[in-house]
Protein backbone atom coordinates (compact mmCIF):
# COMPACT_ATOMS: atom_id res chain seq x y z
CA UNK A 1 0.00 0.00 0.00
CA UNK A 2 2.83 2.37 0.67
CA UNK A 3 3.78 2.28 -2.86
CA UNK A 4 0.26 3.14 -4.40
CA UNK A 5 0.00 7.09 -5.39
CA UNK A 6 -3.11 8.90 -4.52
CA UNK A 7 -4.87 8.16 -7.62
CA UNK A 8 -4.63 4.30 -6.91
CA UNK A 9 -5.42 4.96 -2.92
CA UNK A 10 -8.51 6.30 -4.03
CA UNK A 11 -9.30 3.37 -6.44
CA UNK A 12 -8.62 0.73 -3.55
CA UNK A 13 -10.69 2.86 -1.70
CA UNK A 14 -13.47 2.45 -4.31
CA UNK A 15 -14.10 -1.12 -2.91
CA UNK A 16 -13.75 -0.52 0.88
CA UNK A 17 -16.25 2.52 0.70
CA UNK A 18 -18.80 0.15 -1.45
CA UNK A 19 -18.69 -2.66 0.75
CA UNK A 20 -19.19 -0.34 3.72
CA UNK A 21 -22.37 1.04 2.19
CA UNK A 22 -23.79 -2.12 1.40
CA UNK A 23 -22.74 -3.22 4.85
CA UNK A 24 -24.87 -0.21 6.36
CA UNK A 25 -27.75 -0.25 3.37
CA UNK A 26 -28.25 -3.65 4.87
CA UNK A 27 -29.61 -2.26 8.22
CA UNK A 28 -30.38 1.34 7.66
CA UNK A 29 -30.63 2.44 3.68
CA UNK A 30 -31.28 5.84 4.16
CA UNK A 31 -28.01 6.30 5.84
CA UNK A 32 -26.07 4.98 3.46
CA UNK A 33 -28.04 7.04 0.46
CA UNK A 34 -27.14 10.09 2.94
CA UNK A 35 -23.50 8.85 2.99
CA UNK A 36 -23.37 8.47 -0.74
CA UNK A 37 -25.10 12.01 -1.55
CA UNK A 38 -23.21 13.76 1.00
CA UNK A 39 -20.01 12.75 -1.42
CA UNK A 40 -21.93 13.60 -4.44
CA UNK A 41 -22.76 16.93 -2.90
CA UNK A 42 -19.22 17.73 -2.08
CA UNK A 43 -17.53 16.83 -4.98
CA UNK A 44 -20.14 18.75 -6.63
CA UNK A 45 -19.99 22.08 -4.95
CA UNK A 46 -16.95 25.19 -4.34
CA UNK A 47 -16.21 24.53 -0.54
CA UNK A 48 -15.00 27.54 0.85
CA UNK A 49 -15.39 27.01 4.78
CA UNK A 50 -12.41 28.39 6.23
CA UNK A 51 -12.38 25.64 8.94
CA UNK A 52 -13.27 22.45 6.63
CA UNK A 53 -10.88 19.95 4.50
CA UNK A 54 -11.09 16.85 3.27
CA UNK A 55 -9.22 14.13 5.04
CA UNK A 56 -7.55 11.65 2.89
CA UNK A 57 -9.19 8.28 2.52
CA UNK A 58 -6.44 6.78 4.67
CA UNK A 59 -7.62 8.73 7.69
CA UNK A 60 -11.53 8.21 6.93
CA UNK A 61 -11.19 4.49 6.73
CA UNK A 62 -9.16 4.49 10.10
CA UNK A 63 -12.15 5.74 11.92
CA UNK A 64 -14.34 2.79 10.56
CA UNK A 65 -13.03 0.23 13.41
CA UNK A 66 -13.57 -1.64 16.36
CA UNK A 67 -10.97 0.69 18.13
CA UNK A 68 -14.77 2.62 18.30
CA UNK A 69 -15.72 -0.08 20.90
CA UNK A 70 -13.18 0.13 23.40
CA UNK A 71 -13.17 2.37 26.14
CA UNK A 72 -9.87 3.88 27.98
CA UNK A 73 -10.08 6.05 30.15
CA UNK A 74 -6.61 6.94 31.86
CA UNK A 75 -3.42 7.99 30.68
CA UNK A 76 -0.88 5.52 28.04
CA UNK A 77 -0.51 2.57 30.47
CA UNK A 78 -2.58 3.62 33.17
CA UNK A 79 -5.79 2.79 31.93
CA UNK A 80 -9.08 2.12 34.20
CA UNK A 81 -10.47 -0.36 31.94
CA UNK A 82 -8.12 -3.79 31.15
CA UNK A 83 -7.16 -4.46 27.63
CA UNK A 84 -6.12 -1.25 26.10
CA UNK A 85 -2.99 -2.00 25.03
CA UNK A 86 -3.70 -1.55 21.18
CA UNK A 87 -5.17 2.03 22.46
CA UNK A 88 -1.95 2.90 24.43
CA UNK A 89 -0.46 1.89 20.95
CA UNK A 90 -2.10 4.06 18.86
CA UNK A 91 -2.56 7.41 21.33
CA UNK A 92 1.43 6.83 21.72
CA UNK A 93 1.68 6.90 18.17
CA UNK A 94 -0.70 9.83 18.00
CA UNK A 95 1.23 11.54 20.65
CA UNK A 96 4.51 10.69 19.28
CA UNK A 97 3.44 12.21 15.79
CA UNK A 98 2.12 14.87 16.99
CA UNK A 99 5.32 15.58 19.20
CA UNK A 100 7.44 15.39 16.33
CA UNK A 101 5.44 17.44 13.65
CA UNK A 102 5.23 20.36 16.09
CA UNK A 103 8.07 20.14 17.74
CA UNK A 104 6.47 20.20 20.90
CA UNK A 105 7.59 19.03 24.23
CA UNK A 106 4.39 17.09 25.12
CA UNK A 107 1.37 16.10 23.64
CA UNK A 108 -1.90 14.92 24.49
CA UNK A 109 -4.24 13.38 21.83
CA UNK A 110 -7.69 12.80 23.64
CA UNK A 111 -9.35 15.70 23.24
CA UNK A 112 -12.61 15.13 21.53
CA UNK A 113 -12.85 18.53 20.25
CA UNK A 114 -11.49 22.08 19.82
CA UNK A 115 -13.40 23.34 23.30
CA UNK A 116 -12.85 19.20 24.39
CA UNK A 117 -8.86 20.56 23.72
CA UNK A 118 -9.55 24.26 25.47
CA UNK A 119 -11.15 23.24 28.03
CA UNK A 120 -8.41 20.45 29.59
CA UNK A 121 -5.77 23.44 28.66
CA UNK A 122 -8.23 25.83 31.18
CA UNK A 123 -8.19 23.42 33.84
CA UNK A 124 -4.95 22.58 33.29
CA UNK A 125 -3.53 25.69 33.70
CA UNK A 126 -5.82 26.20 36.95
CA UNK A 127 -4.24 23.03 38.36
CA UNK A 128 -1.00 24.00 37.88
CA UNK A 129 -0.75 27.47 38.65
CA UNK A 130 -4.01 27.80 41.47
CA UNK A 131 -4.52 24.09 42.69
CA UNK A 132 -0.94 22.93 43.03
CA UNK A 133 0.17 25.49 44.81
CA UNK A 134 -2.65 25.86 47.18
CA UNK A 135 -2.44 21.88 47.92
CA UNK A 136 1.16 22.07 48.39
CA UNK A 137 0.48 25.37 51.34
CA UNK A 138 -2.25 23.02 52.72
CA UNK A 139 0.39 20.31 52.69
CA UNK A 140 -2.14 17.59 51.01
CA UNK A 141 -1.38 15.48 48.18
CA UNK A 142 -4.85 15.74 46.57
CA UNK A 143 -8.31 17.80 46.72
CA UNK A 144 -10.08 14.52 48.16
CA UNK A 145 -8.08 14.80 51.60
CA UNK A 146 -9.40 18.25 51.43
CA UNK A 147 -12.07 19.23 54.54
CA UNK A 148 -15.52 20.41 53.60
CA UNK A 149 -14.54 24.32 54.04
CA UNK A 150 -10.95 23.85 52.69
CA UNK A 151 -12.66 22.67 49.68
CA UNK A 152 -14.98 24.99 49.28
CA UNK A 153 -11.97 28.18 50.03
CA UNK A 154 -9.89 26.14 47.00
CA UNK A 155 -13.26 26.38 44.64
CA UNK A 156 -13.46 30.03 45.44
CA UNK A 157 -10.07 30.41 44.37
CA UNK A 158 -10.52 28.22 41.13
CA UNK A 159 -13.32 30.75 40.44
CA UNK A 160 -11.58 33.79 40.78
CA UNK A 161 -9.22 33.67 37.93
CA UNK A 162 -9.03 35.76 35.08
CA UNK A 163 -8.79 35.29 31.45
CA UNK A 164 -7.83 37.84 28.53
CA UNK A 165 -9.24 36.31 24.91
CA UNK A 166 -9.29 37.74 21.64
CA UNK A 167 -13.46 38.92 21.08
CA UNK A 168 -15.53 36.94 18.69
CA UNK A 169 -16.12 39.84 16.46
CA UNK A 170 -12.30 40.69 16.16
CA UNK A 171 -11.78 37.32 14.87
CA UNK A 172 -11.48 35.66 18.69
CA UNK A 173 -13.41 32.18 19.16
CA UNK A 174 -16.35 31.50 21.63
CA UNK A 175 -14.11 29.61 23.69
CA UNK A 176 -11.91 32.74 24.22
CA UNK A 177 -13.71 33.62 26.83
CA UNK A 178 -17.45 35.00 25.36
CA UNK A 179 -19.84 35.65 28.01
CA UNK A 180 -22.12 33.33 26.99
CA UNK A 181 -19.78 30.71 26.51
CA UNK A 182 -18.33 28.52 29.54
CA UNK A 183 -14.88 29.85 28.83
CA UNK A 184 -16.75 33.17 29.93
CA UNK A 185 -18.29 32.02 32.61
CA UNK A 186 -15.73 29.94 34.32
CA UNK A 187 -13.26 33.14 34.31
CA UNK A 188 -13.33 36.51 35.08
CA UNK A 189 -13.06 37.73 31.38
CA UNK A 190 -12.23 40.41 29.26
CA UNK A 191 -11.78 40.47 25.71
CA UNK A 192 -9.37 42.45 23.51
CA UNK A 193 -10.11 43.55 19.82
CA UNK A 194 -8.31 44.75 16.47
CA UNK A 195 -7.87 48.69 15.67
CA UNK A 196 -10.28 50.06 14.30
CA UNK A 197 -8.67 51.65 11.72
CA UNK A 198 -6.47 48.82 10.44
CA UNK A 199 -8.63 45.87 11.51
CA UNK A 200 -5.07 44.92 12.87
CA UNK A 201 -3.94 43.29 16.51
CA UNK A 202 -2.66 46.02 17.88
CA UNK A 203 0.26 44.89 20.39
CA UNK A 204 0.22 48.36 22.39
CA UNK A 205 -3.21 48.41 23.43
CA UNK A 206 -3.60 44.90 24.55
CA UNK A 207 -0.38 44.81 26.14
CA UNK A 208 -2.17 47.78 27.88
CA UNK A 209 -5.11 45.89 28.81
CA UNK A 210 -3.26 43.12 30.17
CA UNK A 211 -1.18 45.30 32.47
CA UNK A 212 -4.43 46.38 33.74
CA UNK A 213 -6.57 43.36 34.18
CA UNK A 214 -3.68 41.09 34.84
CA UNK A 215 -4.93 38.17 33.68
CA UNK A 216 -4.06 34.52 34.55
CA UNK A 217 -4.59 33.55 31.38
CA UNK A 218 -3.90 34.85 27.92
CA UNK A 219 -5.40 33.37 25.01
CA UNK A 220 -4.17 34.06 21.67
CA UNK A 221 -5.66 32.43 18.68
CA UNK A 222 -8.53 32.91 16.30
CA UNK A 223 -11.15 31.50 13.88
CA UNK A 224 -11.75 34.31 11.42
CA UNK A 225 -8.98 37.22 11.55
CA UNK A 226 -7.33 36.76 8.29
CA UNK A 227 -3.49 38.00 9.44
CA UNK A 228 -0.46 36.02 11.03
CA UNK A 229 -0.08 36.29 14.76
CA UNK A 230 3.13 37.13 16.39
CA UNK A 231 3.55 34.82 19.43
CA UNK A 232 6.90 35.98 20.26
CA UNK A 233 5.29 39.58 21.52
CA UNK A 234 2.79 37.84 22.97
CA UNK A 235 4.55 35.47 25.27
CA UNK A 236 6.44 38.83 26.55
CA UNK A 237 2.91 40.40 27.35
CA UNK A 238 2.33 37.31 29.12
CA UNK A 239 5.64 37.19 31.01
CA UNK A 240 5.08 40.69 31.83
CA UNK A 241 1.87 40.30 33.69
CA UNK A 242 2.03 36.78 34.88
CA UNK A 243 0.07 35.12 32.69
CA UNK A 244 0.14 31.75 31.18
CA UNK A 245 0.41 32.34 27.34
CA UNK A 246 -2.15 29.25 25.63
CA UNK A 247 -2.42 29.70 21.67
CA UNK A 248 -5.80 28.09 19.74
CA UNK A 249 -4.20 27.22 16.80
CA UNK A 250 -7.25 25.15 15.62
CA UNK A 251 -7.51 27.40 12.11
CA UNK A 252 -4.27 27.56 11.05
CA UNK A 253 -2.49 24.42 12.80
CA UNK A 254 -1.69 23.53 9.02
CA UNK A 255 0.19 26.16 8.30
CA UNK A 256 2.55 25.79 11.23
CA UNK A 257 2.49 21.60 10.62
CA UNK A 258 3.48 22.78 7.01
CA UNK A 259 6.29 25.42 8.33
CA UNK A 260 4.53 28.52 6.76
CA UNK A 261 4.39 29.69 9.93
CA UNK A 262 7.97 29.63 11.39
CA UNK A 263 10.07 31.81 14.05
CA UNK A 264 7.63 34.45 16.20
CA UNK A 265 4.55 32.85 13.79
CA UNK A 266 5.07 29.86 15.13
CA UNK A 267 2.74 29.33 18.53
CA UNK A 268 4.62 26.24 19.77
CA UNK A 269 7.89 27.33 20.99
CA UNK A 270 6.49 30.78 22.59
CA UNK A 271 3.20 29.41 24.30
CA UNK A 272 2.53 26.97 27.60
CA UNK A 273 -0.07 25.59 26.24
CA UNK A 274 -1.11 24.73 22.36
CA UNK A 275 -4.79 23.95 21.30
CA UNK A 276 -6.05 22.60 18.46
CA UNK A 277 -8.71 20.98 16.26
CA UNK A 278 -7.08 18.21 13.74
CA UNK A 279 -9.86 18.57 10.84
CA UNK A 280 -9.13 21.79 9.36
CA UNK A 281 -5.89 23.09 7.68
CA UNK A 282 -4.05 19.93 9.54
CA UNK A 283 -7.02 18.03 7.47
CA UNK A 284 -7.40 14.89 9.97
CA UNK A 285 -10.31 13.75 11.64
CA UNK A 286 -12.53 15.37 13.61
CA UNK A 287 -11.07 16.10 16.90
CA UNK A 288 -8.76 18.17 19.60
CA UNK A 289 -5.07 18.05 20.60
CA UNK A 290 -3.25 19.92 23.10
CA UNK A 291 0.43 20.47 22.85
CA UNK A 292 2.08 21.74 26.42
CA UNK A 293 5.53 22.51 27.45
CA UNK A 294 7.48 19.63 30.51
CA UNK A 295 6.16 22.45 32.74
CA UNK A 296 2.36 21.90 31.73
CA UNK A 297 2.44 17.94 30.62
CA UNK A 298 1.67 16.19 34.02
CA UNK A 299 -1.72 18.76 34.59
CA UNK A 300 -2.73 18.65 30.89
CA UNK A 301 -2.46 14.54 30.94
CA UNK A 302 -4.84 15.19 33.93
CA UNK A 303 -7.29 15.83 31.07
CA UNK A 304 -9.34 12.53 31.55
CA UNK A 305 -10.54 12.54 34.30
CA UNK A 306 -10.13 16.37 34.81
CA UNK A 307 -12.35 17.28 31.89
CA UNK A 308 -12.84 14.13 29.68
CA UNK A 309 -13.61 10.71 29.63
CA UNK A 310 -13.23 7.93 27.49
CA UNK A 311 -11.12 9.39 24.47
CA UNK A 312 -12.39 8.16 20.98
CA UNK A 313 -9.64 5.45 19.94
CA UNK A 314 -10.80 5.00 16.53
CA UNK A 315 -10.69 8.67 16.35
CA UNK A 316 -7.10 8.66 18.21
CA UNK A 317 -6.11 6.47 15.96
CA UNK A 318 -7.13 8.31 12.70
CA UNK A 319 -5.23 11.65 14.07
CA UNK A 320 -2.25 9.31 14.26
CA UNK A 321 -2.79 8.71 10.35
CA UNK A 322 -2.95 12.30 9.56
CA UNK A 323 -0.22 13.76 11.81
CA UNK A 324 1.88 10.99 9.84
CA UNK A 325 0.75 12.41 6.36
CA UNK A 326 1.23 15.80 7.95
CA UNK A 327 5.21 14.85 8.44
CA UNK A 328 5.26 14.03 4.72
CA UNK A 329 7.24 16.85 2.50
CA UNK A 330 4.37 16.91 0.40
CA UNK A 331 2.17 18.32 3.16
CA UNK A 332 4.54 21.40 3.38
CA UNK A 333 4.31 22.40 -0.32
CA UNK A 334 0.32 21.81 0.59
CA UNK A 335 0.62 24.64 3.25
CA UNK A 336 2.41 26.86 1.19
CA UNK A 337 -0.31 26.31 -1.37
CA UNK A 338 -3.41 27.14 0.62
CA UNK A 339 -1.74 30.53 1.90
CA UNK A 340 -0.77 31.38 -1.73
CA UNK A 341 -4.41 30.43 -2.96
CA UNK A 342 -5.52 32.82 -0.26
CA UNK A 343 -3.77 35.53 -1.74
CA UNK A 344 -4.91 35.05 -5.07
CA UNK A 345 -8.50 35.32 -3.71
CA UNK A 346 -7.97 37.90 -1.57
CA UNK A 347 -6.55 39.86 -4.90
CA UNK A 348 -9.30 38.66 -6.48
CA UNK A 349 -12.40 40.21 -4.78
CA UNK A 350 -9.78 43.74 -4.35
CA UNK A 351 -9.05 44.15 -7.90
CA UNK A 352 -12.97 43.85 -7.95
CA UNK A 353 -13.46 46.05 -6.17
CA UNK A 354 -14.76 44.41 -2.83
CA UNK A 355 -14.17 44.94 0.52
CA UNK A 356 -11.81 42.97 2.65
CA UNK A 357 -11.51 42.86 6.86
CA UNK A 358 -7.59 44.50 6.75
CA UNK A 359 -7.88 45.01 3.05
CA UNK A 360 -6.33 41.55 2.85
CA UNK A 361 -5.14 37.80 3.98
CA UNK A 362 -1.76 36.60 5.60
CA UNK A 363 -3.05 33.28 6.54
CA UNK A 364 -5.43 30.64 5.06
CA UNK A 365 -8.49 32.80 5.44
CA UNK A 366 -10.29 36.00 3.77
CA UNK A 367 -12.83 37.81 5.37
CA UNK A 368 -15.50 39.64 2.87
CA UNK A 369 -17.38 42.62 4.07
CA UNK A 370 -20.76 42.23 2.12
CA UNK A 371 -21.98 45.47 3.19
CA UNK A 372 -20.25 47.13 0.07
CA UNK A 373 -22.94 44.85 -1.91
CA UNK A 374 -25.86 46.14 0.19
CA UNK A 375 -26.50 42.44 1.81
CA UNK A 376 -26.07 41.17 5.25
CA UNK A 377 -23.87 37.83 5.64
CA UNK A 378 -27.11 35.79 5.92
CA UNK A 379 -28.51 37.03 2.65
CA UNK A 380 -24.77 36.59 1.00
CA UNK A 381 -24.39 33.06 2.28
CA UNK A 382 -27.56 31.95 1.31
CA UNK A 383 -27.60 33.40 -2.30
CA UNK A 384 -23.49 32.08 -2.85
CA UNK A 385 -25.11 28.64 -1.63
CA UNK A 386 -28.12 28.79 -4.45
CA UNK A 387 -25.03 29.08 -6.94
CA UNK A 388 -23.47 25.68 -5.42
CA UNK A 389 -20.75 28.19 -3.50
CA UNK A 390 -20.08 26.58 0.14
CA UNK A 391 -19.38 29.52 2.77
CA UNK A 392 -20.30 30.49 6.06
CA UNK A 393 -21.33 34.08 7.20
CA UNK A 394 -19.02 35.78 10.02
CA UNK A 395 -19.15 38.78 12.39
CA UNK A 396 -16.74 41.71 10.94
CA UNK A 397 -15.39 44.13 13.98
CA UNK A 398 -18.22 46.34 15.41
CA UNK A 399 -20.46 44.78 13.26
CA UNK A 400 -23.88 46.44 12.86
CA UNK A 401 -25.56 42.89 12.33
CA UNK A 402 -24.70 41.52 15.32
CA UNK A 403 -23.94 37.46 15.18
CA UNK A 404 -26.60 35.99 13.45
CA UNK A 405 -27.13 38.37 10.34
CA UNK A 406 -23.41 39.73 10.36
CA UNK A 407 -21.75 41.50 7.66
CA UNK A 408 -19.17 39.74 6.57
CA UNK A 409 -18.80 35.71 4.59
CA UNK A 410 -15.56 33.86 5.70
CA UNK A 411 -13.78 31.98 3.30
CA UNK A 412 -10.76 29.75 3.30
CA UNK A 413 -8.50 27.64 0.52
CA UNK A 414 -7.81 24.73 2.70
CA UNK A 415 -10.41 22.13 1.32
CA UNK A 416 -9.99 23.57 -2.50
CA UNK A 417 -6.27 23.86 -2.54
CA UNK A 418 -6.72 19.74 -1.18
CA UNK A 419 -8.45 19.58 -4.55
CA UNK A 420 -5.52 20.77 -6.30
CA UNK A 421 -7.23 24.84 -7.11
CA UNK A 422 -3.99 27.08 -7.68
CA UNK A 423 -3.59 30.44 -7.79
CA UNK A 424 -5.97 30.81 -11.52
CA UNK A 425 -8.94 28.93 -9.96
CA UNK A 426 -8.67 30.97 -7.09
CA UNK A 427 -8.90 34.06 -9.11
CA UNK A 428 -11.86 32.75 -11.19
CA UNK A 429 -13.79 31.61 -7.96
CA UNK A 430 -13.69 35.24 -6.95
CA UNK A 431 -15.09 36.62 -10.08
CA UNK A 432 -17.88 34.17 -9.72
CA UNK A 433 -18.34 35.37 -6.20
CA UNK A 434 -18.53 38.66 -7.22
CA UNK A 435 -21.07 37.87 -9.94
CA UNK A 436 -23.22 36.43 -7.27
CA UNK A 437 -22.89 38.90 -4.80
CA UNK A 438 -23.28 41.96 -7.28
CA UNK A 439 -26.54 40.60 -8.69
CA UNK A 440 -28.16 39.84 -5.47
CA UNK A 441 -30.55 42.42 -3.74
CA UNK A 442 -31.41 42.23 -0.19
CA UNK A 443 -35.57 40.93 0.09
CA UNK A 444 -38.45 41.98 2.23
CA UNK A 445 -40.39 40.77 4.63
CA UNK A 446 -44.10 39.46 4.07
CA UNK A 447 -45.16 42.99 5.52
CA UNK A 448 -42.69 44.45 2.81
CA UNK A 449 -40.39 45.99 5.19
CA UNK A 450 -36.47 45.40 4.22
CA UNK A 451 -35.17 42.01 6.09
CA UNK A 452 -31.99 41.24 6.94
CA UNK A 453 -32.43 37.55 5.65
CA UNK A 454 -34.22 37.44 2.37
CA UNK A 455 -32.81 38.06 -0.70
CA UNK A 456 -33.46 38.10 -4.85
CA UNK A 457 -30.73 36.74 -6.73
CA UNK A 458 -31.30 37.55 -10.17
CA UNK A 459 -32.76 34.97 -13.04
CA UNK A 460 -29.99 32.74 -14.59
CA UNK A 461 -27.36 33.89 -12.06
CA UNK A 462 -27.10 30.83 -10.00
CA UNK A 463 -27.25 28.14 -13.27
CA UNK A 464 -24.30 30.69 -15.08
CA UNK A 465 -22.26 30.32 -11.75
CA UNK A 466 -22.64 26.21 -11.31
CA UNK A 467 -21.79 25.62 -15.11
CA UNK A 468 -18.70 27.88 -14.48
CA UNK A 469 -17.80 26.28 -11.05
CA UNK A 470 -18.41 22.67 -12.66
CA UNK A 471 -15.35 23.46 -15.24
CA UNK A 472 -13.18 24.20 -12.52
CA UNK A 473 -14.36 21.36 -10.20
CA UNK A 474 -14.60 18.41 -12.76
CA UNK A 475 -10.77 19.73 -13.54
CA UNK A 476 -9.75 19.12 -10.09
CA UNK A 477 -11.58 16.22 -8.73
CA UNK A 478 -12.67 15.05 -4.72
CA UNK A 479 -10.98 11.38 -4.47
CA UNK A 480 -10.19 10.90 -8.09
CA UNK A 481 -10.72 7.35 -9.33
CA UNK A 482 -12.80 6.76 -5.82
CA UNK A 483 -16.03 5.43 -7.50
CA UNK A 484 -19.06 4.18 -5.69
CA UNK A 485 -21.04 0.77 -7.10
N1 LIG B 1 -16.65 26.04 14.04
C1 LIG B 1 -15.25 26.36 13.87
C2 LIG B 1 -15.04 27.32 12.77
O1 LIG B 1 -15.77 27.27 11.81
O2 LIG B 1 -14.12 28.12 12.83
C3 LIG B 1 -14.65 26.86 15.13
O3 LIG B 1 -15.18 26.21 16.20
Amino acid sequence: MADLDAQDLNRVASSAYSDALQVIASVEPRIAEATRQELADQRGSLKLIASENYASPAVLLTMGTWFSDKYAEGTIGHRFYAGCQNVDTVEALAAEHARELFGAEYAYAQPHSGIDANLVAFWSILAHRVEGPWLEKAAKKNVNELTDADWEALRRELGDQRLLGMSLDAGGHLTHGFRPNISGKMFHQRQYGTDPTTGLLDYDALAAKAREFKPLVLVAGYSAYPRRVNFAKMREIADEVGATLMVDMAHFAGLVAGKVFTGDEDPVPHAHIVTTTTHKSLRGPRGGLVLATEEYAPSVDRGCPMVLGGPLSHVMAAKAVALAEARRPEFQTYAQQVADNAQSLAEGFVKRGADLVTGGTDNHLVLLDVSSFGLTGRQAESALLDAGVVTNRNSVPADPNGAWYTSGIRLGTPALTTRGFGHDEFDRVAELMVDVLSNTQPGTTKDGKPSKASYVLADGVADRVKDASAELLDKHPLYPGLELV
